[in-house]
């Protein structure tokens, strides 16, 4: 098959993509529709009654990139969006890289502190951001000593007027070259720019949504995970832009009972969910019999999918759930329970287009059944981190393979078991947290002394972060009523200062937190429980 300069062949081993050496992915992705005379379908609604069709996408991106080219932006300087998910989205991404504007979405739920970090880290020449966002968007921009040239409230393109209406030549990009960032947190709390290449777009549609999910032009994608994340990014702009389907968008958080009101007005035919939502859906469900009849599967990523949740949705919708690992680095999904193999409590094998290994602290492959780090390599993979040289050597290695920091088996029909982090880090509803990020914003209260975050497993067996706490005034720790107010301050001083999914869900108060002996934190005994005995335990918290 001939796709727009990509050649797909199919071969005994599998099939291999073959790029052609000129190769911009908006023109793929968005300008072959057109010309192929898909112009007036929809490619996305939103849930305010709103769409775009693909010749308006199109348009609305050639209209985008040439702005951003006479506002004076050259191929290689970088778009930073804070966008809620909305239709402008589409065109302010795919706008960017037709022009060889390099664009990087931004968490929406972070704070002013971390936004100046990734303005800073980034150099970036444009920013965008929605006006619901302002409150810590503007501070940030205040307080950065970068400041990009361009910096536009979405809908950027009002204030265009005529300017820009002609058509935009693609830049004329290696299918190699930089096409967009995703920021990964980092176990410091410093996030890091994960650089992702035009082709990998095609690659992880290709052979994630077409090969693994079965993914076509009827199809309509609807992920509960935001386009920020690379999850909802791969979900809704781009595997179903590929094949020419459609995605479903929403601005505001999705609850339960507004997930199954988005499925029975859109009618999906595919739902992209997190463990912490189906567990909520669940529970919801308890009340409530939506009609799920246009499913076709229901995929979960970002944490591993409990059997227990996979079992009782089954009995419920009567739907699989097909868990699946993937990051930020790898741009989407690479190990998967399919439509055609599933295992519960497994992460499934790995997809066509990807190979998979477990290594041990030598980096020597593990027998069978051994637990070690998981590392992949495929054609979708990060190039490097942006101004990180020493992470970049650390996560990509040499012969393309790629370390996920994850601890792993693999069971003796293949199946891949997760089994924890190599680090402290922490998966809360799917998105990184790092405990020593929680941590520092504890330790800035003054009537704390010391703090150490660890994950806990709640009653759906989905990690949340648990704080232990060394309050300066030790008498205040056999105090109830003073240990209730420091819990209601500690987590409204932690809400205000990190993005909100980040607040712990229970408090420890203890005298020492276990160290070693060169004063290090072992979170590794907290997490046991080795300490309890000497902690006041509570019980989890809303
Ligand atoms: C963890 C999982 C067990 C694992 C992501 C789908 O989550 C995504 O990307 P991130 O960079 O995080 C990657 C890390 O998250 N993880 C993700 N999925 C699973 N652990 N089972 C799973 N099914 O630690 C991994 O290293 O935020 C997910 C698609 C694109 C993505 N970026």
């Amino acid at each position: 098959m001939r796709d727009h300069n990509l050649e797909i062949s199919s071969g005994p081993g599998g099939s291999s993509l073959t790029f052609a050496p000129v190769w911009n992915a908006a023109v793929a992705f968005v300008d072959r529709h057109v010309v192929e005379g898909r112009g007036d379908r929809v490619v996305v609604r939103d849930a305010g009654g709103g769409a775009l069709t693909f010749g308006e996408l199109a348009r609305e991106s050639d209209r985008w990139g040439r702005a951003l080219l006479e506002l004076g932006l050259r191929p290689g300087d970088r778009q930073l969006m804070i966008v809620l998910d909305c239709l402008e989205f589409f065109y302010l991404f795919w706008g960017a890289i037709k022009a060889g504007i390099v664009p990087v979405p931004l968490n929406t739920l972070l704070r002013a502190k971390d936004y100046q970090y990734m303005l800073e880290d980034s150099g970036a020449s444009a920013l965008v951001y929605s006006p619901e966002l302002a409150s810590e968007v503007e501070p940030a921009l205040a307080a950065s000593s970068a400041r990009p040239a361009v910096t536009l409230q979405v809908p950027a393109t009002r204030d265009l007027g005529s300017r820009a209406a002609a058509p935009l030549e693609p830049h004329r990009s290696a299918p190699t070259d930089d096409c967009f960032w995703l920021y990964s947190s980092g176990s410091t709390g410093f996030p890091k720019g994960a650089v992702h290449a035009h082709r990998d777009l095609a690659v992880v549609s290709q052979r994630w949504g077409v090969e693994t999910l079965g993914l076509d032009a009827g199809d309509v994608c609807y992920s509960a995970a935001k386009l920020f994340f690379a999850y909802g990014l791969g979900n809704s702009l781009v595997c179903p832009l590929w094949v020419g389907a459609s995605s479903v968008l929403s601005p505001v958080r999705p609850t339960p009972d507004l997930t199954f009101e988005l499925i029975e007005r859109f009618r999906p035919t595919f739902f992209f969910g997190v463990p912490t939502l189906y567990a909520g859906q669940l529970a919801a469900l308890e009340r409530s019999k939506p009609d799920l009849g246009s499913l076709r599967y229901c995929v979960s990523a970002g944490e591993a999918l409990p059997i227990a949740l996979f079992e009782r949705w089954r009995e419920r919708t009567g739907l699989l759930i097909l868990d699946g690992i993937g990051s930020t680095e790898a741009l989407h999904i690479f190990i998967a329970n399919t439509p055609r193999e599933w295992k519960p409590g497994t992460s499934g094998r790995p997809i066509a287009g990807y190979e998979a290994r477990i290594v041990d602290n030598a980096g020597r492959v593990v027998e069978r059944g051994a637990s070690g780090t998981l590392q992949i390599r495929g054609e979708s993979t990060a190039k490097y981190y942006w101004n990180k040289p020493e992470k970049t050597r650390d996560t990509m290695l040499p012969g393309g393979w790629l370390s996920t920091g994850d601890t792993y088996r693999q069971d003796d029909q293949g199946f891949f078991v997760y089994e924890g982090r190599a680090d402290d880090m922490m998966k809360v509803g799917g998105i990184w947290t790092s405990p020593v990020e929680i941590e520092a914003r504890l330790i800035e209260h003054p009537a704390v002394l010391e703090a150490a975050v660890v994950g806990r497993a709640d009653e759906h067996e989905l990690v949340k972060p648990e704080a232990w706490i060394v309050l300066k005034d030790a008498a205040a720790r056999a105090d109830e009523t003073r240990r209730a107010e420091l819990e209601g301050e500690l987590l409204a001083h932690v809400k205000a200062g990190l993005a909100p999914y980040k607040y712990p869900r229970w408090w420890q108060f203890v005298d020492e937190l276990p160290k070693t002996a060169t004063g290090k934190i072992q979170r590794y005994k907290l997490r046991q429980g080795t300490v309890a005995d000497t902690a006041e335990r509570g019980g989890p918290r809303p």
